[in-house]
């Protein structure tokens, strides 16, 4: 099977996951399930959780055992594109092609939806905790980690304070290795933690996500000036309108492709040093680097 068909399956795979995990609308809170599941549901390459279940197959974990993570991380990474949207933040109102949260059930519900996604994931996590025990407790503690207040979101918030000012690639990196890479380092550990690796082994993969993020941010950056619109499900130039500092507005777009190729090629040799199947995963990484959405 070639990687787009592999892609698809597991994408699929995914998407089922997360169909059995997210609340079940009905009740009183009605609208609030229909928002949470809706913002879920309209797509997305469901990147992190594939990291996830791949990561925690390479060291031989239970992929059953793995799914509520799957599902959890999903969540949090679709709570922060749904709170991201708002008009607080970047005001966007097109998102994996179609409206935003916000967009379409009012900005309070998308305020709510994005809470309500969030809260979720830890208590599906927590769930599978009292079941599973210490493995599943250490993934769940990196997944809280990289997610919060060290990690996604003050990548988050030192980007909306950098906003219209002018920045040095320095202040950048330190954005993205938290808006973006801390989440993806997150995905590799947290399979990992899940399939009972050691700090050794887990510290290698953070450096792993750590430059599959740096060369996932650059390369959103430059397809928010070189991409199709109609492939990436949104507006382009979104980074011009928000006055956003990016790689490309800084170091222009052929450097930038050229980081991208760089950081791409020195996460999968990092990777080379794991025995475990990781064909696919490999494959993975390197086609982030080409990718048009
Ligand atoms: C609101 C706390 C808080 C954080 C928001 C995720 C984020 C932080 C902001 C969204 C904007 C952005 C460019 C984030 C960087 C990470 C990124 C490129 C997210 C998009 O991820 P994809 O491409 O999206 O995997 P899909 O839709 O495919 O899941």
């Amino acid at each position: 099977m070639n990687l787009k068909a592999e892609q698809k399956k597991k994408t699929e795979e995914i998407n089922q996951i997360l169909l059995d995990y997210l609340p079940k609308e009905g009740g009183r809170e009605a609208t609030l399930c229909a928002a949470m599941n809706y913002s879920v549901s309209v797509g997305g390459k469901r990147l992190r959780p594939m990291l996830l279940l791949e990561s925690c197959k390479m060291f031989g974990g239970d992929v059953e055992a793995a799914k509520p993570f799957a599902a959890a991380l999903e969540m949090i990474h679709t709570y922060s594109l749904v709170h991201d949207d708002l008009p607080a933040m970047d005001n966007d109102r097109y998102r994996r092609g179609q409206l935003t949260t916000h967009a379409k059930f009012g900005h309070a519900m998308g305020i709510l939806a994005g809470d309500g996604l969030l809260n979720y994931a830890f208590e599906i996590m927590s769930e599978a905790v009292c079941v599973q025990g210490a493995n599943a407790a250490k993934a769940m503690a990196i997944l809280a980690k990289k997610a919060g207040v060290r990690g996604m979101i003050a990548g988050q918030t030192v980007d909306l304070e950098l906003t219209g000012h002018a920045t040095t690639t320095e202040l950048l990196d330190y954005v993205n290795e938290r808006k973006t890479a801390a989440l993806l380092e997150a995905s590799l550990m947290a399979g990992a933690a899940l399939a009972g690796a050691d700090e050794q082994t887990l510290s290698v993969l953070e450096q792993v996500g750590h430059f599959v993020g740096l060369a996932f941010q650059i390369k959103d950056d430059i397809l928010d000036v070189t991409g199709d619109e109609a492939m990436l499900g949104k507006p382009l130039h979104s980074d011009e309108k928000n006055e956003k500092n990016t790689y490309v507005s800084l170091i222009g777009i052929e450097r930038s492709n050229e980081l991208v190729s760089e950081y791409s090629n020195r996460a999968v040799t990092l990777l080379e040093s794991f025995e475990g199947p990781k064909e696919f995963l490999t494959k993975l990484l390197m086609s982030l680097a080409g990718r048009e959405y």
